[in-house]
């Protein structure tokens, strides 16, 4: 790795630089292969797997700053202050390591040796594949005083590595344009994206400094990431952005590296005033959305410990039933992050840490380090503790509340909401069910609907606000249980698909403050207690129209603002123009023709975004709490983020 790089023309590459070139004609030939999607999130991905690269280097002890700029025409550029890509001719190959890193599939970290690398699963598959999927990619390194540059388009070397000039400090910078040719349905980045996921990274790896800027308007947007606190600063940055209030003042944090010096872990845990769980755990910096081994061992020992603690200092007495770990869980935010060699992800979407050895490591460093820390800390053990029991009591509430509706609804067979307006068919295939606010939107909606396929549940009452709700509360809810009723398929631990009545459930709500708001709370209650209802795509939002434009004796509707414009700027002057201002002004017709019809109407389809369970989570809690600030909802419809449903 010491030679300095000598010049090629391009007929010394040779027969190995031309299969060099089949290698990443591969990977425009599939790249759903190398980076899961060739839509906005395999876009993004071209950008967490150059940031990786320089990541890995910070890892290694020798960067501590990485940026990254959106370029007008979406271009974007990296940089780090660390060793520089290797620029000496490789034995093997008789190219310069870095042409090799980016022209030659699987070639990242594989050389140099020693490296602490880091990468698994989908991931890490490294620069050659955001290279073969730019038009155009231009490499600078700095290094031994000397700057290099290598311009490729497509995967193709256009020139040679050389030497431009001079350097005074060590790095490597990386500019890219994706190619369109590949991206078709969108080239657009979208800053929050990159900036959730830049801003999880600088949580994850403390210490290290990232900036994030969009150079494509006037107006320069930057954010910079520096986490000192580490996994610490994530859960308490988790709390802060949802206005929850903490059960003890300190952030727990542990931390320990195995034996044979192969793994480490980090654990970062405080329990909040709510009621919900929310563990984020990593593997080599990647999140594993469907945990694993790490996530088993802390939960495991959590339990465990706890409930040692309890039975130990007299909490628990002989005759009580041990906490279970929903209830050790109740109210607890936690970071887990592992790094280990040769990380396996399993499952179908690669979210799983399969490495067994992992979850007795985890166990094991979390029982001791937990124990002691609450032998040490009485008052901070008596919150959580305090906490879990509260939770425990909860759960047998809602044991009960649960057995008594059972019980009531075998009772009254005709358990069936009263205002349910049913309709004909039985096959899920086609029907649906139309869940309505107020009673005269409801009278629209039954008399516009074909009864064949399409029930109308109008709904009245108090809502529920079951962000704040425990499940005993749901049950007894006027406004929730004909819902409960009608979709048949019960809630929580009793929530059963199969029993599901109506293959869409389809949520009417006035485009207003009211209907938004009862759109989110039973987007909440399905989230909480039917998650699979929206997982497995049953949840959808109508979209009725926003104004009536009428000349003569045509109508034309409007959805967004955008498309009234352009009615009238197509029919020209002499028109009236209507804003509905709810459900309940369209006759029923109207409502059938604009709404309700499948050969017309428009229909938003729920959908979770998987991989980020956890800030669907979080955007739903930050929705329904007390603050209710960020009006931003990661809804996925028709594979676009909506950002701004206006929730
Ligand atoms: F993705 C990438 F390859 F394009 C890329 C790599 C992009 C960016 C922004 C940075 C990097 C990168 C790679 N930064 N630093 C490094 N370091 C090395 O490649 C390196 C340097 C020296 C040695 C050594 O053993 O001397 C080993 C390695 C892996």
């Amino acid at each position: 790795m010491d030679t300095l790089p000598t010049t090629h023309t391009d007929a010394e590459y040779g027969a190995e630089q031309i299969q060099v070139l089949e290698g990443l004609e591969a990977v425009r030939k599939r790249p759903g292969m190398y980076i899961g999607s060739t839509g906005s999130r395999g876009l993004h991905h071209l950008v967490y797997e150059i940031v990786d690269n320089a990541i890995d280097e910070a890892l290694a002890g020798y960067c501590d700053k990485i940026d990254v700029v959106i370029r007008p025409g979406n271009i974007i550029s990296v940089t780090d202050n660390g060793r520089g890509i290797p620029v000496g001719i490789q034995e093997k190959t008789g190219l310069p390591a870095v042409t090799v890193v980016f022209t030659i599939l699987h070639a990242g970290g594989k050389f140099g040796g020693g490296g602490y690398k880091v990468s698994g699963g989908l991931h890490g598959v490294g620069a050659s594949v955001v290279n073969a999927l730019s038009e155009w990619l231009e490499v600078e390194v700095c290094s031994g005083g000397v700057k290099y540059r290598q311009r490729y388009e497509r995967g193709n070397i256009v020139t040679d590595l050389l030497p431009v000039g001079l350097a005074e400090h060590t790095g490597t910078h990386v500019t890219f344009k994706p190619d369109a040719e590949i991206f078709t349905d969108t080239t657009e980045y979208e800053f929050d994206i990159l900036a959730q996921r830049l801003r999880e990274q600088a949580f994850l790896n403390a210490g290290i400094h990232i900036e994030l800027r969009d150079e494509r308007t006037d107006e320069v947007r930057q954010e910079n990431y520096c986490y000192e606190g580490g996994v610490s600063s994530y859960v308490d940055y988790i709390h802060k952005k949802r206005g929850l209030e903490v059960l003890h003042p300190d952030i727990l944090h542990f931390a320990a590296e195995a034996a044979d010096h192969d793994s480490t872990v980090e654990i970062a845990m405080q329990y909040n005033d709510s009621y919900n769980e929310l563990i984020i755990s990593f593997a080599n910096n990647i999140h594993t959305t469907d945990g694993g081994t790490h996530e088993d061992g802390f939960k495991r020992a959590l339990t465990r410990v706890l409930n040692d603690y309890a039975r130990k200092y007299g909490f628990l007495k002989e005759a009580d039933k041990n906490l279970t770990g929903e209830d050790v869980r109740e109210g607890l935010t936690a970071i887990i992050s592992v790094k280990l060699k040769e990380a396996q992800f399993e499952g179908q979407t690669k979210g799983r840490l399969g490495n067994t050895p992992m979850r007795t490591f985890v166990d094991k460093m979390l029982t001791d380090k937990l124990s002691t820390y609450l032998e040490e800390n009485p008052a901070t053990a008596r919150a959580i503790f305090d906490k879990a029991l509260t939770a425990a009591k909860a759960r047998e509430a809602a044991k009960k509340a649960r057995e008594l509706v059972q019980r009531k609804s075998a009772m009254e067979s005709a358990s069936l909401p009263g205002k349910l307006a049913d309709c004909q068919s039985r096959n899920i295939e086609e029907t649906e069910i139309y869940i309505v606010e107020g009673d005269s939107a409801g009278g629209s909606a039954k008399g516009g609907r074909d009864r064949r396929f399409q029930a109308i549940l109008p709904l009245w009452g108090k809502m529920l606000n079951v962000e704040k709700a425990r499940l005993d509360r749901v049950y007894d809810n006027d406004k929730l249980m004909p819902v409960i009723a009608a979709l048949g398929t019960g809630i929580a631990e009793d929530f059963n698909i199969e029993k599901l009545l109506y293959g869409k459930v389809i949520i009417m709500a006035d485009a207003d403050v009211d209907g938004s708001h009862i759109r989110t709370l039973l987007l909440t209650f399905f989230f909480r207690f039917m998650r699979p209802l929206i997982e497995e795509g049953h949840v959808y939002l109508a979209q009725p129209p926003l104004y009536k434009i009428s000349k003569g004796r045509t109508s034309k509707y409007a959805y967004t603002d955008e498309e009234r414009d352009a009615i009238i700027a197509e029919i020209g002057s002499g028109y009236a123009i209507q804003r509905y201002k709810g459900l309940g002004e369209m006759n029923p017709d109207q409502l059938w023709e604009t709404t309700m019809n499948p050969e017309t109407r428009l229909m938003k389809r729920v959908e979770l975004v998987k991989e980020d369970l956890a800030s669907a989570d979080e955007t739903f809690t930050v929705l329904m709490g007390d603050k209710v600030e960020p009006r931003r909802i990661f809804i996925e419809t028709n594979a676009k983020y909506v950002s701004d449903l206006d929730i």
